[in-house]
């Protein structure tokens, strides 16, 4: 059973958090393996963080797989005010058990494809290799199945009415979520947009063979059903073909995409626009429903050194906090949310650090931008 807060809230017989439990907002958190040390059960919340732990296809340097602990870590040293919603530790965020088979899969698979890719980078041609080619189709597969558990996992998670904010990994593991929410919004005849912060475009047909790379994720997205929009902010390390793709798919009614290049947006910038003007630009791009799906590179890396691959220029944090926050200002509806290539300086990772702590903060402003269009 799911309670509204509304409900919660409408009971003259309030109860302070201290009755429910020990847990202290102000106090120090207990590492209870809940991101930000949070009391509830996924039953009874609203918004559920869901980690998957998953780099298979990753090319440049591994642990975005160690993202998810690494931000629960962090997560334990945020503070709970925050000027977006009043008592925000009142709202029912949840975390999803931690899927350690899934870790264990990703560890053999992401050997695989690593074996598979030193081949590639000897010249190897798989099609004249059987020994090779059975590994791809065997990541390939190991990648389908992992998907369609996410997605299986957050359809029945959003069909209770929760909002799902997903922990990647690397960005392949946004699709689950973005195709749950397509599924539910084109058979309720609605659209929705997906705002994407990254350093690269990710519209890769297929990379290095693997069918579900992280470096093609939206070229998934673009065709998915109900998509109304696909708008990028960030972008500066992208291919001819990608390009391609954005100018073919620009002037479409629906399933539209708009890309603001980073070097388009440092123009604005530089000739005196202020952020909050294209911010208002970007938002009249997005439908009124909007998932956003933030791959944490789309930021300046000195947000994320230890990313898999960082590139110069970005966005500051801040700056990614004030779109949102115009969108939501302006009453568009955030229906769901990824963080993704979060990853410890190390693969023997085995603490917080940097990254995951600004992981940590975003995963928090997330939560805190849903809920205040939740209500
Ligand atoms: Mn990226």
């Amino acid at each position: 059973m799911f309670f509204s807060l509304a409900l919660h809230y409408e009971a003259d017989e309030y109860q302070p958090m201290s009755q429910k439990s020990d847990f202290d907002p102000s106090g120090l958190l207990v590492k209870n393996d809940r991101y930000f040390g949070l009391p509830y059960e996924l039953e009874e919340s609203e918004i559920v963080f869901f980690p998957v732990p998953w780099d298979v296809t990753t090319s440049y340097r591994a642990g975005t797989s160690h993202g998810p602990q690494s931000v629960l870590e962090a997560s334990y040293q945020v503070d709970f005010f925050n000027p977006d919603v009043d008592r925000m530790w009142e709202t029912k965020m949840a975390s999803f058990p931690f899927p350690e088979n899934w870790l264990e899969k990703n560890r053999a698979l992401r050997k695989a494809a690593r074996s598979y890719l030193d081949f590639l980078e000897e010249g190897g041609l798989p099609e004249e290799d059987p020994a090779q080619a059975r590994i791809l189709k065997q990541v390939n597969e190991g990648c389908v199945a992992l998907h369609e558990w996410v997605t299986g996992q957050c359809r029945e998670l959003i069909e209770s009415g929760k909002t799902v904010i997903l922990l990647g990994g690397d960005h392949s593991t946004s699709y689950g979520p973005i195709r749950a929410i397509s599924e539910k919004f084109s058979r309720e005849g609605k659209t929705f947009s997906v705002l994407h912060f990254d350093a690269h475009a990710d519209l890769r047909v297929e990379y290095e063979g693997f069918v579900h790379s992280h470096a093609s994720i939206m070229n998934h997205v673009k065709d998915f059903k109900g998509l109304h929009s696909l708008v990028q902010i960030g972008i500066r390390d992208c291919s001819p073909d990608e390009v391609a793709t954005i100018r073919e798919y620009e002037k479409k009614k629906s399933g539209f995409i708009h890309t603001y290049f980073d070097w388009d947006l440092k123009k604005k910038a530089y000739s005196g626009e202020s952020w909050d003007k294209t911010c208002q630009e970007i938002s009249a791009k997005l439908g009124d429903h909007v998932y956003i799906s933030w791959d944490i590179d789309g930021l300046d890396p000195r947000f994320c050194p230890s990313t898999g691959t960082p590139v110069p220029g970005g966005i500051e944090l801040d700056q990614a906090f004030h779109l949102i926050r115009t969108l939501v200002s302006q009453g568009k509806r955030l229906i769901g949310a990824d963080l993704v290539e979060v990853a410890p300086p190390s693969a023997d990772f085995d603490g917080s650090d940097w990254d995951s702590n600004v992981g940590a903060r975003v995963l928090f402003a997330l939560a805190t931008l849903i809920k205040k269009t939740r209500t």
